[in-house]
């Protein structure tokens, strides 16, 4: 255990006197032929995101016959930063050490000091570690209740290089949290939920309730230093997935003729989802809404110019897919989602 000794009580006077040369003279000291050896520990500090670091500095005084001096003064010095003592006396122990520590930013020599022996160590600043940046994806971003849902960070970068990225920290915050969570042992509380992976840049998860969670990643590199960007995305959760639109391709035709127009490919993501409606204008002032199938006819009276007919199909889905669907109600059927697709039709 480390003795400080303080030039206190009789001396006080004396050393308020000689501050600035010191008050060596005022404890034991070591003799001309005894030697000090010195030790910094770490020789190189690693500062991180820190402005300073420290470092452990030990002096062992030794007499002229190699063995340790216990109860020696040594005082410590140092050309940049501050020592722990403030400059102030440290005794040796049993073993003939006596240690202070390095608080500095820049590189620095440290030099203890006993009597009329002296020595010199260098610690130095190893290079500057710099943050790394989190980034990720959610895939599907719009998932249904119970539906995989996969958290990807392999995504995020580190300056030093992406092998030193060492933990991924996710923060799941929903406006209609499950009440018991499932997923990873790794992902604790309910919400928020924080998942916090050593090494691993990707999970897997599941979701009961219908939600919107805010998910958010952090990451730290093998030094410790988090991303200090703020990186958010949003997961829907939703029992009912929006259709997919598919109008076919683009028509060329002729004045007077009749025209198929086919939106069979349009589908619905949801186990048990199905179109019950599609919707389509033609682009000259007609339409064709609700005729209760996926194709439809249509004769444009019209050359279509310079610029050709826009043609939107909308379709719409059966809701949650709970109840029978009316498609000649609009809409079709309850929370039922529509997503529409365009097409040209070039008439000559
Ligand atoms: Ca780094
Ligand atoms: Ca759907």
């Amino acid at each position: 255990m480390r003795t400080r000794t303080s030039s206190v009580g009789f001396w006080l006077p004396v050393c308020a006197a000689l501050l600035l040369a010191g008050c060596d003279h005022a404890d034991p000291v070591a003799e001309a032929d005894n030697t000090i050896e010195m030790d910094a520990s770490p020789g190189v500090i690693n500062l991180g995101s820190k402005p300073e670091g420290k470092s452990t500095i030990t002096a062992t005084v030794k007499n002229d016959k190699g063995v340790p001096k216990a109860g020696v003064t040594v005082r410590f010095k140092t050309t940049a930063g501050r020592m722990e003592s403030g400059n102030g006396s440290v005794e040796t122990d049993a073993a003939g050490e006596a240690r202070d520590v390095l608080i500095t930013g820049a590189d620095a020599t440290v030099t203890a000091k006993s009597g009329p022996v002296s020595a010199d160590i260098d610690v130095f600043i190893g290079g500057v570690n710099h943050a790394p940046t989190a980034n990720f994806t959610i895939n599907p971003a719009t998932q249904i209740p119970g539906g995989l849902v996969t958290f990807d960070g392999s995504s995020s970068t580190d300056p030093e290089g992406n092998a030193t990225l060492a933990t991924w920290i996710w923060t799941l915050t929903s406006d209609n949290p499950d009440s018991a969570p499932t997923g990873p042992a790794e992902c604790t509380g309910t919400n928020p939920i924080i998942c916090t992976f050593p090494t691993q840049s990707s999970f897997t998860k599941t979701f009961t309730n219908s939600q919107s969670v805010a998910v958010a990643l952090q990451v730290e590199d093998d030094q410790g230093l988090a991303s200090s960007n703020a990186n958010t995305r949003t997961l829907t959760i939703t029992g009912n997935l929006p259709p997919i639109a598919n109008a076919g391709g683009n028509i060329l035709t002729t004045v007077n003729t009749q025209v198929t127009f086919d939106g069979s490919l349009s589908s619905d993501p949801n186990p048990g989802g199905a179109i019950v409606r599609w919707d389509w204008t033609f682009g000259d002032g007609n339409s064709s809404l609700n005729n209760g199938g996926a194709t439809t006819t249509h004769t444009y009276t019209a050359a279509s110019g310079a610029t050709p007919y826009q043609v939107t199909l909308t379709v719409w889905d059966n809701g949650d897919g709970t109840v029978v669907c009316n498609p000649a109600n609009t809409p079709p059927c309850p929370n039922s989602k529509t997503a529409s697709a365009t097409i040209t039709v070039t008439v000559n």
